[in-house]
């Protein structure tokens, strides 16, 4: 047993898919509050490529992206030395709990997915049944680590409340076996929208790059795409302005980025020009984005302390899922196998 596990600290975990660009939206909705909570916590961060192939991706790209999310989370603050950082399929107990608990998760349950609904839209043609139950091996991803704590953005509440139905049909079943996890949704943040589609969340994998701010988009880009965000037709920030689509989504990431109650941000920025107010929110983004791509390009730059870290962390997450799996497997009658 490691100092980390001994100290008995609870549980926070999350991941991210690695589709797409890690976008701004992934950043207030998720990550930042994976590091501001990682200090009281034992944090595992995954990068979740066995949910990344629901949709189609290039196998290069895929195997790309999963060590360039990784080194965006230490870029994040993650702290290695703290938390627990790893790729979903280095563990293989993910597959082996999905798979049982896809045997406790309903069609009915399934069905209502509102994740499902909006991405069997997009991928038309690529309905598969990976997509379908991803559910299953989201809730396989959180059970595995008795987890107490899961910090998303609000379109995961739904696969959350689920997990927790899942785990207590289970534990009601058998006897207690797993622990029932919370959601950590924030107050401010927890749904970035697009900002040219300004009633569309802002999405990592958008076919339109001009929907979301990349974390590793450089600073020319990050101005152009701030500036030709959609607002509405009026011109001069009021009071009203947080409630009306594009202005708020803008004045929320503002407020968000410079930890500022949202309205303080409007009443300093009362009766400016839009125009004037993006200026400044692209200056905070420029501020905050430079320094983070410093040290991400540090990191990408020394692979083999990226790949130790991720080696690390698998073989630390493989240790406390295979706990769980064996005391699943014996609840559920599976005769245990003679030694090696
Ligand atoms: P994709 O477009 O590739 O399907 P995504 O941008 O929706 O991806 P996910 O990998 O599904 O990102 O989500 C990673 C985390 O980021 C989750 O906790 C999710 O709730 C959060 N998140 C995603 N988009 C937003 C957003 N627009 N605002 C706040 N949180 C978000
Ligand atoms: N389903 C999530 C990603 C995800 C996740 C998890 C989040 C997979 N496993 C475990 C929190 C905990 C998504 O699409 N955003």
């Amino acid at each position: 047993m490691n100092d980390l596990q001994k100290q008995n600290k609870p549980i926070l975990l999350s991941g991210i898919q690695p589709s797409g660009h890690l976008a701004l939206g992934n950043y207030v909705g998720a990550m930042r509050n994976w590091v501001q909570l990682q200090e009281n916590y034992l944090g595992i961060f995954m990068v979740v490529d066995m949910h990344a192939i629901t949709v189609r991706q290039k196998p290069a790209d895929l195997r790309n992206r999963c060590l360039s999310f990784a080194a965006q989370y230490l870029a994040a603050g993650i702290d290695p030395k703290e938390s627990i950082i790893f790729i979903q399929s280095h563990v293989p107990q993910h597959a082996q709990l999905a798979w049982v608990l896809n045997c406790y998760t309903y069609m009915g349950e399934l069905n209502r997915m509102t994740q499902f609904k909006d991405k069997s839209q997009r991928h038309a043609d690529n309905i598969n049944a990976g997509l379908y139950t991803y559910p299953a091996l989201m809730a396989a991803d959180i059970l595995l680590y008795q987890t107490d704590l899961v910090p998303v953005g609000a379109d995961q509440k739904q696969h959350l409340e689920l997990t927790r139905d899942i785990a207590a049909r289970f534990n009601s079943t058998f006897s207690p076996t797993f622990k029932i996890p919370e959601p950590f949704i924030p107050e401010a943040g927890a749904r970035i929208m697009s900002l040219q589609d300004v009633d569309k969340k802002m999405s990592k994998s958008d076919d339109n790059v001009n929907n979301y701010i990349a974390l590793l988009d450089p600073p020319a880009v990050l101005r152009k795409k701030i500036k030709r965000a959609v607002t509405d037709s009026a011109s001069e920030i009021t009071p009203e302005s947080l409630n009306r689509p594009g202005i708020g989504n803008l004045l929320t990431i503002y407020s968000v980025l410079n930890d500022m109650p949202p309205l303080d941000v409007v009443s300093s920025f009362e009766g400016q020009q839009y125009s004037g107010f993006k200026n400044e929110l692209a200056d905070a983004l420029v501020a905050f984005l430079e320094p983070f791509q410093q040290r991400y390009d540090t990191i990408m730059n020394d692979k083999g302390y990226l790949s130790g870290i991720l080696d690390e962390g698998a073989a630390r997450a493989r240790y406390m899922a295979s706990k769980t799996i064996s005391k699943v497997y014996r609840k559920l009658g599976f005769v245990p196998p003679g030694p090696a």
